[in-house]
């Protein structure tokens, strides 16, 4: 009798030790030794909970483990290593949008062979950036703000301009919107797409290096030799500007200084 209740105190104390107060699947003792909450569950709120983070050795306690600007989740989602900085999602940095969320998104693309208007969705484009990497422009969707495209080519002085002034340059044009350009990437994002190169061929990725280069402001430069966008904003005078709302849904198909006026407006 003594014997069964001496066994009965100590499973007790084992399963005082298994106590797992949130539920994340790491015990209490467990989290105090990782250094997480016993009472959430997420501590970091990166997405992982408590016990998937232990399992991938990633710090628990910081969202952002390898400091590279991706967080442990996205990285996780994305096919990168969580806990080497050198492995990233893009190489510039550009962001990352969940792809249950992407493949919602494509299947209200607005396909069809006339212009599109506003509300049109943006089909799910893919394409190579200064980097030499592809970019799936619906990562730029659903971060709760707006989204620039710019559609530019290397030989054209307006676009050029254009350039200059999204890269910090003083340009008379644009002078009043500079409020807005300081807001780039907080309030909105935006994406130069190169359509041809200096000597009026499709835009390689020399082209893209040396626009990035001269005009360093960070933005994708894109690649657009299937000329997929191009076909579908259909338009031939550029630089083509226009403004999505987070849904990849056309707000102003083409009219840079509408677009500056919008994005002007929205300034939080
Ligand atoms: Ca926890
Ligand atoms: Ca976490
Ligand atoms: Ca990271
Ligand atoms: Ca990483």
């Amino acid at each position: 009798m003594r014997y069964i209740w001496a066994l009965g105190l100590i499973s007790l104390f084992i399963g005082g030790c298994n106590i797992d107060s949130d539920g994340d699947g790491l015990s209490n003792r467990g989290e105090r030794e990782f250094g997480t909450d016993p009472q959430i569950m997420d501590t970091d709120g990166d997405g992982l909970d408590d016990y998937e983070e232990w399992g991938l050795g990633t710090n628990g306690t910081e969202p952002d483990t390898d400091d590279d600007g991706y967080t442990d989740w996205e990285e996780i989602e994305g096919g990168t290593d969580p806990n080497d900085n050198d492995s990233v999602i893009y190489r510039g940095g550009w962001p990352f949008n969940h792809p249950l969320n992407k493949n919602e998104l494509e299947d209200g693309a607005f396909v069809g062979p006339w212009q599109p208007g506003p509300g049109d969705r943006m089909p799910r484009f893919y394409l190579m950036d200064q980097y030499n990497e592809e970019v799936d422009l619906y990562d730029f969707a659903q971060h709760g703000v707006p989204i620039v495209y710019d559609l530019s080519l290397e030989w054209c002085g307006p676009c050029r301009s254009m350039a200059r002034w999204l890269s910090g340059e003083d340009v008379s044009t644009y002078e009043e919107f500079n409020d807005v350009r300081d807001r780039l990437n907080i309030d909105y994002y935006w994406f130069t797409t190169l359509v041809q190169d200096i000597e009026r061929t499709n835009a390689d990725l020399e082209a893209l290096q040396r626009w990035h280069e001269q005009f360093p402001a960070p933005v994708p430069v894109l690649n657009d030799s299937g000329r997929n966008i191009s076909r579908w904003v259909q338009f031939n005078s550029y630089p083509i500007v226009g403004v999505m709302n987070e849904e990849m849904e056309i707000i102003i198909l083409n009219d840079r200084r509408e677009v500056l006026e919008y994005l002007q407006g929205e300034l939080r």
